[in-house]
């Protein structure tokens, strides 16, 4: 049997329209919810991201500003906006896209945005928070990802999650988001000696590991649901996920594609943070 496929654009459709909703009590309470972005160097995906950031603005009524700058930008330089924006009482959101130029300190960029306006959810007061349960902006994949299981009705409590790849950005976030869903959760990576039988005790897979294909068929428990993270361009320019979709669509029960999976979702989570920051900045609930 082929497993359902689920599909993170329409999800994402349903999540940015909710947004859009909130931003437009925002604009009547008294002014547009406004995401500030930071783009630096020449990383062709990121340019991609983006851009479809900024149409996920105008679809849901937030407008956003956009700052880009060469590979040759200094710290100082990208530190200066940042103190800028974080003064801005018009602005809710900042995020500065990962990857930077080689050179630049990312941890000391992303500890420069205000935690208030931290809508990637990467500040250390936010990843505190969201390993001690509270209320908090979660970063943007992982918080797509458990909304992607709840909207499909896919029990998350007691149930096995294994996640493959331990960044700060995914990995790691996304194994505490499960863990406070009550999922048993096993992280894997590349010192991670029994792999292959790890993954087999899945009942959720998430594949973070930045490898095409690297998630084969063979690996999985057969009915699981496999969350696939992973934006791989092949050579002919086309994208592949972690996983071997077109074999392991026969063992899960539930897959994301790549496109039109986990990416929309990361898209669609940053509107909604967007907009509760704006509304706790204008002071509404
Ligand atoms: N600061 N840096 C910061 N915040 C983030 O949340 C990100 N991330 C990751 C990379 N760096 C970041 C993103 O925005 C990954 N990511 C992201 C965003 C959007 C998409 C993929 C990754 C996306 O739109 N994916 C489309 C395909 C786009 C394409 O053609 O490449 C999809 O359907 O999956």
């Amino acid at each position: 049997m082929q497993a359902e496929i689920i599909n993170g654009k329409e999800i994402s459709e349903f999540i940015k329209g909710r947004a859009a909703k909130e931003a437009e009590k925002c604009k009547v309470s008294g002014r547009e919810p406004c995401l500030a972005v930071i783009l630096a160097g020449d990383d062709p995906a990121s340019q991609i991201y983006v851009k479809n950031k900024r149409r996920a603005c105008e679809e849901c009524g937030i407008r956003s500003l956009q700052y880009t700058f060469g590979a040759d930008v200094s710290e100082e330089e990208l530190l200066g906006l940042i103190e800028t924006l974080n003064s801005d009482e018009t602005v809710d959101g900042i995020l500065c896209q990962l990857p930077l130029p080689s050179g630049i300190d990312e941890a000391k960029i992303t500890n420069a945005i205000s935690p208030e306006k931290d809508v990637d959810g990467f500040h250390p007061v936010n990843v505190g928070k969201m390993l001690s349960g509270k209320d908090c902006f979660l970063p943007c994949t992982p918080a797509g990802i458990i909304e992607m299981l709840k909207y499909k009705n896919i029990e998350i409590s007691g149930k096995n999650a294994v996640v493959i790849g331990r960044s700060n950005i995914v990995g790691k976030p996304v194994s505490a988001l499960l863990l406070a869903e009550n999922a048993t959760v096993t992280v894997c990576h590349s010192k991670t000696k029994n792999l292959k039988e790890t993954v087999k005790t899945a009942d959720i897979v998430v594949a973070a590991i930045g490898k095409p294909k690297f998630i084969t068929a063979d690996m999985l428990k057969e009915g699981c649901t496999v969350i696939d993270v992973g934006i791989n361009r092949t050579e002919n320019g086309k994208l592949c996920g972690d996983v071997d979709f077109e074999n392991a669509v026969f063992a899960a029960g539930a897959i994301t594609p790549v496109p039109g999976g986990v990416g929309p979702m990361t898209i669609a989570m940053l509107m909604q943070n967007t907009v509760k920051s704006c509304k706790s900045r204008l002071n509404f609930h």
